[in-house]
């Protein structure tokens, strides 16, 4: 009997021990969903942003410049189209389906992902890629106020409070990311409301104080992904030697902004460092006057020994900026106008390419740039005709840039850039255009090739692009005709090399543009039709859905939702269809007191 009662005791002390241990050591029960981003569980979470005392101090800080323009800046709007009250009563149709379709989304994004990163539209879930700071929150705050939904705008003000920018489950913050969506949403919002919003100037100068850690190197570049912890642990950082260019490139409208409205010079001058080491190194790349996609900011001066080059993914911001930066500096440095100066007629050269289409219109892509070297050692510019969607940002950038930089004959290249995104969405069955495809280049010169369309050119092209090392009689048409008809092809189009549509901005950001800066009424309605397929597909019970293949009729939603769609796509198409006095160009990209409105938004 004893035995029996000692054996009990024993077990049930065995069964005690095994509980705690299972209940201390074991995952949660309440299983958390998968956000999609994996917390880093080393984490130390009691560790909370101070700023430590700075490994690398600086003896002195640039300051903004402060000389007056040595040029005045020409104005960019053109005068609005006449319009009669028909055109009016479409035109408010329009706008007004936009703003609806903002709201709903907007609304998906307060239900399901208030003070998270992203709302998941098929799930009605969340994640946190950028921090866990509310970054779709943030991004859209300056999208509130130009829609006029300044209810929200005040509760989404309000809730900007309750980010704590001292800390973070990430391990390593995205310096870029974190710059353009949360830096940018705060300095846009505060300068758009009339600087009414002194909280807002303060989430920004804690991003921006935030940041500054990642400059504390050697050589004061930043550190692009950065283990802040690892900082406050006191270890000696330095840049990796692999960073893409537009992630230490397009760092400096905000962060000069930054200083134009706290006069505190720290921002700028990181932002200046790095604008002189670029430019340092603008004439010295492989391809002269452009800089290559990886980048080594750890030594000094800076190599940019890359061989790759382009206007999209990884590089696109850096190119974006020059134009911006110089009016967020009232003119009054003439350094990034040199720097779109020097890149310009490259790009021209060895990137934009006409593009064969069976409607024979006049268009451009910006293709990417490889440098190989030819038998004898010389390098030689390889032209790959891949156009990414990224890109399309370039007929924007190229418009504003004629006008401020006095360039007319540029905006006949700004217009073939924008109609060939254009030309991207109309060719497909959903009206979307893909992340990527690579097109038909017709010869640079003019004289030598009328660029017109032919079933047969578009064959031989697919022969070339698919059995390159084949001699073209080699290959049956029929194989061709029958690869494009599996791959779902449209015409004009060899391969689609990445069909998805992210919700991205690019596109709709140049039509814009197009519009306020020539007054043609054509880019409207462009504009429309570009919406209403966008919205269309991706419109989901929640919010809205990345599409996995834009080449079908009816893509796939994906269950993703970045902060560009509320804080740049649906901006951009809203101001299509907005007065042309909202957010005038003239008003927030001329005037010397402009605000960033991202990178992306030259003027929201
Ligand atoms: C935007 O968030 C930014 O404009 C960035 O510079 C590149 N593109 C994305 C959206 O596509």
């Amino acid at each position: 009997m004893a035995r029996r009662v000692t054996r009990l005791i024993l077990g049930a002390i065995a069964l005690w021990v095994l509980a705690t241990w299972y209940y201390t050591w074991s995952p949660p029960q309440t299983q958390m969903p998968n956000y999609g981003v994996i917390p880093d569980t080393a984490m130390d979470k009691s560790v909370r942003w101070n700023k430590p005392p700075p490994n690398h101090p600086l003896p002195s800080l640039t300051p903004l410049p402060t000389e007056l323009p040595s040029r005045r800046i020409p104005k960019v709007q053109a005068t609005p189209p006449k319009e009669d009250e028909d055109a009016k009563k479409i035109r408010m149709k329009r706008l007004n389906a936009v703003k609806e379709s903002f709201l709903h989304s907007w609304n998906g994004y307060k239900k399901n992902a208030w003070l998270k990163d992203e709302v998941l539209p098929l799930t009605a879930d969340y994640q946190n890629p950028f921090g866990g700071w509310a970054a779709t929150l943030v991004d859209s705050l300056d999208s509130l106020w130009i829609l006029d939904l300044k209810d929200e705008f005040e509760i989404a003000v309000k809730s900007c409070e309750l980010i704590d920018f001292t800390t973070t489950e990430t391990k390593e913050i995205n310096v870029f990311e974190t710059t353009i969506r949360y830096l940018g949403g705060f300095l846009a919002a505060y300068e758009l409301s009339g600087k009414q919003h002194p909280g807002l100037l303060k989430k920004a100068t804690e991003v921006g104080e935030l940041l500054m850690g990642a400059f504390d190197t050697p050589n004061r570049m930043p550190v692009a992904r950065w283990d802040w912890q690892a900082y406050l642990k006191g270890k000696n950082q330095k840049p990796s030697f692999n960073t893409l260019i537009s992630e230490i490139g397009s760092l400096s409208m905000e962060m000069s902004k930054l200083s134009q409205l706290t006069g505190d010079m720290t921002y700028h001058d990181a932002a200046q460092r790095l604008s002189d080491e670029i430019e340092a190194g603008q004439s010295k790349t492989k391809l002269p006057g452009m800089w290559p996609v990886v980048v080594d900011p750890s030594v000094t001066p800076v190599r940019f020994a890359g061989d790759s080059f382009t206007l999209g993914g990884m590089s696109d911001s850096l190119y974006e900026y020059f134009p911006k930066q110089y009016l967020i500096l009232g003119g009054a440095l003439e350094q990034p106008r040199k720097m779109y100066e020097g890149f310009i007629e490259v790009a021209k050269k060895h990137l934009f390419r006409r593009a064969l289409n069976p409607d024979n219109l006049p268009l451009l892509f910006s293709g990417d740039a490889n440098i190989r070297r030819n038998p004898t050692g010389d390098p030689l510019v390889i032209t790959r005709p891949r156009a990414q969607h990224l890109t399309c940002f370039a007929g924007g950038m190229v418009a504003l840039a004629a006008k401020i930089f006095e360039r007319p004959a540029d905006m006949e290249t700004a217009k073939q850039l924008t109609d060939g995104c254009v030309w991207s969405y109309f060719a497909t069955p959903s009206g979307i255009g893909p992340e990527i495809f690579t097109f038909i280049p017709c010869d640079v010169d003019p004289a030598k090739d009328d660029c017109k369309w032919s079933q047969q050119r578009w064959i031989d092209a697919g022969k070339q692009y698919w059995y390159g090392n084949l001699e073209p009689d080699e290959v049956l048409d029929k194989s061709i005709t029958d690869t494009y008809k599996e791959r779902k092809l449209p015409e004009g189009m060899v391969e689609v090399n990445d069909r998805r549509y992210i919700l991205r901005p690019e596109a709709i950001e140049s039509v814009f543009l197009m519009y306020r800066m020539t007054g043609d009424k054509a880019w409207a309605d462009k504009a429309w039709k570009m919406f209403q397929a966008v919205e269309k597909h991706t419109r989901t019970r929640t919010a809205a859905a990345a599409l996995n293949d834009v080449t079908v009729a009816s893509p796939a939603q994906v269950d993703s939702m970045e902060s560009f769609w509320l804080a740049e796509t649906l901006k951009y198409f809203y101001l299509v269809f907005s007065d042309f006095d909202v957010v005038s160009l003239d008003t927030w990209v001329l005037n010397t007191e402009a605000h960033p409105l991202r990178r992306a938004d030259a003027m929201g």
